[in-house]
């Protein structure tokens, strides 16, 4: 019998509880196989081993009855309670659950009324115009299915960089304590610190390569072996994404680590410089085109660039989206680092959902060499992250003033607010109440599938308020699982350009929103962006350098994040624009 990881077996609990959904049974027992699929997704040892020492039930959300569950699917390969299911909810109406719009009722209408159970079945009878006449239905919920239907063919199992950046620094870390290992990277598109990642790259210097293998082979978080070979090894890991890992000569380590940092587009234009230069560039080396087959090693990445004739590229920017150009131009951006940032303009406390006091968040950030903060928590009608009304919100300013003032000159705390842009575009506090405050973020959490044009409305709207100094997480995405908002990007990147006012670049590694892309569009039109860490507690302050890596993968410049400026340059841009 195959051995399963973790997230197979997660999988399979997922699957009951999607089965048991769409029967309409218990809501609590739906639950308990959904936390405990959660449970054994983020293990990070491999669930065999936990079962062989007999404690599968220590684990949090695994009871008995789920752990007899583990253990019958670990040792004969299925839950028989999950065939008896199976038998009377067809295993593929859960498939259905994935489409954006589509929950558990609509499946079992459509399956009950139309005997849907696929998702291709689904597609057709939404071109034929069947869903609409069912009841609760229409013609627009009946697009937005096809719609979703459309999505889902294009999302991929590509994980969050906010997963994969810990555990590849871990193997790394693993690795570099080995006394064979002379020196090591991640490689591939984590290097780049893209915001979703295909597979772990690892590249480790050393002159034997066999006992590096076995011991990366061989970790207690290995799910699957995929290759073990003399110079490369995959592993599949209990978590369920793949690692490679290369080892190399010292000697030729540098082109190897520029090969394998990629981008794949990136190194199609190398390749092309060297040629022009009469060599040829693979992952071992530069080869001489003369004949003379003589090679060039690099043993860094700097000797790589200099062979042709570029300065060092950082590996954020290798995308060929124009970093070539520059570099021959001698023009490479100034790129935004991390000890750039000197304050963080968005988090929460548990005056709404946050889980630390202000007293918590702010020490925190102080320690992390921070000059100020703004506490912005969510606002009244944001009631399911308990947002705060008028009076609440006057209260806690009176509360932040009050520890402002035992902070002493080297800190300061500012009152602000993460205003709800309503689903109807107006704004959740009156202008009055927003002109007290120090700092005001209007965002989107509620109707983030409305069409195009009422969206953009409603950003547009709030950006034209005098009282709104920035726009949080722009297009409300979610990574993976959701898109952001559908909206004209090109106008609100124009109003905001013109009426001053700042767009966020959210660190968290779930949204690095604004994206890329559109903060390097949003820089060249003269926007200013703030790069902030919306935590929910004092953990959560760590995610500063996702944002900034994000920042560096759109070329932005320090002097385009308005939290770069220190403490008194900050203030004094908050008073001359308050008193506009
Ligand atoms: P990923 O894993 O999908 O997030 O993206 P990468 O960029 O990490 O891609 P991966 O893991 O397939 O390969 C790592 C790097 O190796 C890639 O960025 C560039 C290089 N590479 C791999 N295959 C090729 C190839 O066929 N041609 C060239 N020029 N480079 C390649
Ligand atoms: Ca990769
Ligand atoms: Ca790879
Ligand atoms: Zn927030």
């Amino acid at each position: 019998m195959a051995r399963l990881t973790n997230r197979e077996v997660a999988a399979k609990f997922d699957l009951i509880a999607d089965l048991l959904q769409i029967r309409g049974d218990n809501i609590f027992r739906i639950n308990s196989y959904r936390n405990a699929a959660q449970t054994i997704r983020d293990l990070p040892r491999d669930l065999y081993a936990i079962q062989a020492e007999g404690r599968l039930t220590e684990l949090p959300d695994i009871g008995g009855a789920i752990a007899a569950k583990i253990e019958e699917l670990l040792t004969t390969g299925e839950i028989k309670f999950l065939k008896e299911l199976a038998e009377e909810v067809p295993v593929s109406l859960a498939e259905l659950l994935q489409i954006n719009g589509v929950g558990p009722k609509k499946v079992k209408l459509f399956w009950e009324e139309l005997g849907i159970t696929t998702i291709d079945q689904l597609k057709a009878a939404a071109e034929a115009g069947q869903l609409q006449k069912l009841s609760g239905m229409g013609k627009k919920s009946e697009q937005k299915i096809l719609e979703g239907i459309a999505a889902l063919a294009n999302r991929t199992n590509r994980i969050s960089i906010g997963v994969a950046l810990p555990i590849a620094l871990q193997i790394l870390n693993d690795l570099l304590q080995m006394p064979q290992v002379i020196k090591g990277d991640i490689a591939g598109s984590l290097r780049r610190r893209r915001a979703t990642i295909g597979d772990i790259d690892i590249l480790v210097a050393a002159e034997d390569a066999a006992p590096i293998m076995d011991a990366f082979v061989s970790r207690s978080d290995v799910g699957r072996v995929l290759g073990h070979g003399p110079t490369k090894s995959s592993i599949e890991l209990v978590q369920g994404l793949q690692a490679d890992l290369r080892v190399l000569p010292p000697e030729r380590y540098g082109t190897a680590l520029s090969y394998f940092t990629g981008s794949q587009a990136h190194n199609i234009r190398l390749r092309e410089l060297a040629l022009k230069q009469g060599l040829s560039l693979n992952e071992h080396a530069f080869t001489k085109t003369d004949g003379s087959n003589e090679e060039i090693l690099c043993a860094t990445e700097a000797e790589v660039y200099e062979v042709l004739g570029l300065p060092w590229i950082p590996p954020e920017l290798r995308e060929d989206r124009g970093e070539i150009e520059a570099a021959l131009r001698g023009e490479l951006p100034t790129l935004i680092t991390e000890s750039d940032i000197c304050g963080d303009l968005h988090m929460h406390t548990t005056w709404s959902d946050g889980k630390n006091s202000i007293e918590e968040m702010v020490t925190a950030a102080k320690e992390r060499g921070l000059q100020y903060v703004v506490i912005t928590d969510h606002s009244q009608s944001l009631g399911i992250a308990n947002g705060l009304s008028v009076e609440r919100l006057l209260a806690q300013q009176a509360e932040i003033r009050r520890i402002n003032a035992l902070m002493g000159e080297d800190f300061h705390i500012l009152h602000g607010t993460e205003m709800e842009i309503r689903a109807d575009g107006t704004l959740d506090y009156p202008d009055e109440i927003l002109a007290q405050l120090d700092f005001v973020i209007a965002s989107l959490h509620v109707g983030l599938r409305q069409e195009r044009d009422q969206i953009t409305k409603r950003i547009l709207n709030a950006i034209q308020n005098p009282h709104v100094d920035m726009i949080g997480h722009l297009r409300g995405r979610l990574i993976p699982e959701r898109e952001g908002a559908d909206m004209d990007i090109d106008a609100i990147l124009a109003s905001a350009a013109k009426h001053g006012t700042i767009l966020e670049i959210n660190a968290n590694p779930r949204r690095l929103d604004l994206d890329e892309s559109h903060a390097r569009h949003a820089q060249d039109l003269g926007v200013r962006l703030a790069i902030n860490t919306d935590a929910h507690d004092t953990a959560q302050l760590d995610v500063m350098h996702f944002g900034v890596s994000n920042a560096r993968r759109g070329w932005i410049r320090p002097e385009t994040v308005i939290n770069t400026q220190d403490a008194s340059q900050f203030l004094n841009w908050l008073s001359a624009r308050n008193h506009l």
